[in-house]
Parts: C-alpha cells; sequence; structure tokens
C-alpha cells in the first residue's frame, strides 16, 4: 500500500469511528507493535541510506498526522459522551418535591395554643408549674386539708414518702391549681393567667385515662363579680367553637376552692348523629368554675377583704373532642399515624383570631 494510500485509510477510519474502543481499533491498526505506520518504520532500516533519508520524514510526517487526529478524535468523542451522559442524567430542578411524610400537631396541642389566642386576647398570661407537685400545693393551699373527703375523689397518684414522712410525700398534680396557687404567692395582684398543661388522677376506663389535659383560669383583682366570670366564659365558649349563639347554663354546685361554685353546662343540637355546640335541645358539662373563696387567698398571703376573683376549671380533651368530632378519648394517646394524621393540624397553621381559631 502506498504511503498516500494509508495515510487516507487510517484517517479515514479515524473520522468514522464512533466510539473509544473503535478509535483505540484505528490506533492499534496503525501505530501498534504490528501497525502499519510502525511497519513502515522497523523496514527504515533495511533501506538504501539516501532513499532512507527520503522517505524518513514522509513516515515521520505520516506518524504525527495519524497521531494528532487520534488525539483530535480521542478528545471529540470524550466531549461528545459528555454531553450525552449530562443529558441522560438531567434532573428537572424546577419539578415540585416529591411529598415527604411529615409530623402533625396533636389535637391537644392545637387545642392548647387555641385557648392561649383566645385568652391572649383578653389579657391573660400563659403560666406554668411543675407536674410532681406538694401536697400542699395540690391540696391544702386549695382549702382540701389531710382528711378532707374531697381528696379521696381526686384518685391521686402519691410518691413514696422520703423517710416515711406521710407529711412531706409528693404527688402527681390532679389538676393544674397549683400553677395558680404559686402565681398567687410570687406575683402582685392583678392576675389574670390560664394554666393549661398534664395532670393525673389513677382512674382508666373508657372515659377516663390517668393522664389528660387541663386548663384552669384565674382572675385576682378589686371588684371581681359572678358577672365577669360569666362574660369570660361565654366570650371563650363562643371563640373556642366560633360560633355566636351559645347559650351557657349555670349551675350551682360545690368545689372546696370557690365559694359560690358554678357548673356550666354549653347548650348543644344532635346534627346527623353527632353533638354540635349551638342550640338550646341538650346540653353537655365543659367546666367548672366560682368566686376563689377567701381562705384560698389568704393561704396565698393575700388579703381577702382587699382581692377578690373568680377561677375555672375544664378538661382539654373533652373539648378537643367536642370540637373536632371524635369519640373515644383513649385514641388520643396510642400513637396511631392513620390517627394522627387524619386528625392532626399542619404545623404551620397556627391559630389566630383573625383567621379562626380552629381554620
Ligand atoms: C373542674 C373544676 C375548677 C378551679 C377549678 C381554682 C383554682 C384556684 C382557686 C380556686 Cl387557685 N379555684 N380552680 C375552680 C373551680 C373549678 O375546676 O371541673 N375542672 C375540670
Amino acid at each position: 500500500m502506498t504511503t498516500d494510500a494509508l495515510k487516507a485509510d487510517t484517517l479515514g477510519a479515524i473520522a468514522a469511528a464512533d466510539s473509544p474502543e473503535a478509535l483505540e481499533a484505528v490506533r492499534v491498526a496503525a501505530l501498534g507493535k504490528a501497525g502499519g505506520i510502525t511497519q513502515l518504520m522497523k523496514g527504515l532500516g533495511a533501506l538504501a541510506p539516501d532513499e532512507r533519508l527520503r522517505v524518513a520524514p514522509v513516515y515521520q510526517a505520516l506518524r504525527e498526522e495519524v497521531s494528532a487526529a487520534l488525539e483530535a478524535k480521542k478528545a471529540a468523542l470524550g466531549r461528545a459522551a459528555l454531553t450525552a451522559r449530562l443529558a441522560a442524567e438531567r434532573i428537572d430542578m424546577s419539578l415540585p418535591a416529591a411529598m415527604q411524610p411529615v409530623g402533625t400537631v396533636h389535637p391537644i396541642s392545637q387545642v392548647m395554643d387555641e385557648l392561649s389566642e383566645i385568652f391572649a386576647d383578653l389579657g391573660f398570661a400563659v403560666a406554668e408549674g411543675p407536674e410532681i407537685e406538694t401536697d400542699w400545693h395540690n391540696f391544702t393551699a386549695l382549702n382540701i386539708p389531710p382528711e378532707h373527703p374531697a381528696r379521696a375523689m381526686h384518685d391521686t397518684f402519691y410518691a413514696r414518702p422520703e423517710g416515711g414522712d406521710e407529711s412531706t410525700r409528693m404527688v402527681l398534680r390532679t389538676h393544674t391549681s397549683p400553677v395558680q396557687i404559686r402565681t398567687m404567692m410570687s406575683q402582685k395582684p392583678p392576675i389574670r393567667i390560664i394554666a393549661p398543661g398534664r395532670v393525673y388522677r389513677s382512674d382508666s376506663d373508657a372515659t377516663h385515662t390517668p393522664m389528660f389535659h387541663q386548663v384552669e383560669g384565674l382572675v385576682i383583682d378589686r371588684g371581681i363579680h359572678l358577672g365577669h366570670l360569666k362574660w369570660t366564659l361565654e366570650t371563650f365558649v363562643k371563640g373556642f367553637f366560633e360560633v355566636d349563639d351559645v347559650t351557657l347554663r349555670l349551675r350551682p354546685s360545690f368545689f372546696p376552692f370557690t365559694e359560690p361554685s358554678v357548673e356550666v353546662d354549653v347548650g348543644c343540637s344532635w346534627e346527623g348523629g353527632t353533638l354540635k355546640v349551638g342550640g338550646t335541645s341538650s346540653w353537655l358539662e365543659i367546666l367548672g368554675s366560682g368566686m376563689v373563696h377567701p381562705k384560698v387567698i389568704a393561704n396565698c398571703g393575700l388579703d381577702p377583704d382587699e382581692w377578690q376573683g373568680f377561677a375555672f376549671g375544664c378538661g382539654i380533651d373533652r373539648l378537643a373532642m367536642l370540637k373536632y368530632g371524635m369519640t373515644d378519648l383513649r385514641a388520643f394517646f396510642d400513637a396511631d399515624l392513620r390517627w394522627l394524621r387524619h386528625f392532626g393540624f399542619a404545623s404551620l397553621d397556627v391559630p389566630t383570631l383573625s383567621a379562626g381559631v380552629g381554620a
């Protein structure tokens, strides 16, 4: 084969190579040990000196031209491979992300936030206190002395008395009232607080769990009377259930820590098998309340002739069930993901008065 024909063949084969493997085969055929150009170079030694001087630069130029063409083609194939790979592995960043499973706000937390929002608007602060309490803060200060029959009604969880001394044993708080006691002892009136939180009673059946949630409210000021209590509770119930035609029914009752004591029913009606707030065809007891007993005010170091107040207490779990249509109290604490996804709230769905506390 003439040098020109070898050159044309090789450059043609380089141009036609469509993969790194095909190009490598062309390189081996031209420049490998047994390649056409290598053979030509090897043959130089056998030529006459003047003939060798004439053809050597030609072979050299051929080898260089082929080498350069191989390099150029290799680079071109590399670029093409990269372009193809980029196209194949392209990610459309503008596509919406796949929905990840996210947690939800538990209905009890949601209701606590709703209550805080409503009462904040009425000028109440949120107060907190320990869940393991002294007997004095949980009972005695609230006019429930030792041996008082009301203690038996509370199904109290008692901690083991330290050194066998019954008088200093701690209790799991049976209501959030001790938070209000602590507030009255540490702050000067006027006081307006709500105390939401966990409370504990040794009671467990279809309608009772040993841990449940309560919110209590307390107002201490001069000249506070039952009218303030009634207006506050009405405003709260209207705001919470988002209905304007709420009727409250106040019944005389008894608590050791309030005098007089009032139990409050909300007017309801049956709608398609569920009880809805509004109307007066049924009544549902939702909270207990009253004017703070003068002895309780005195126990906290305040003069009951100067300071009066009202207080109320209500179960958060029952409020949540009534508002959001749950039928089984125990489902609150089962940690069943399907239930939580169904009844849970979006974490950014913060209750506000303007958007509706339960919207
Ligand atoms: C109910 C009744 C009530 C209170 C709680 C209270 C707190 C202080 C002083 C006086 Cl520091 N009272 N709290 C008053 C009346 C009723 O709860 O049925 N709760 C679920």
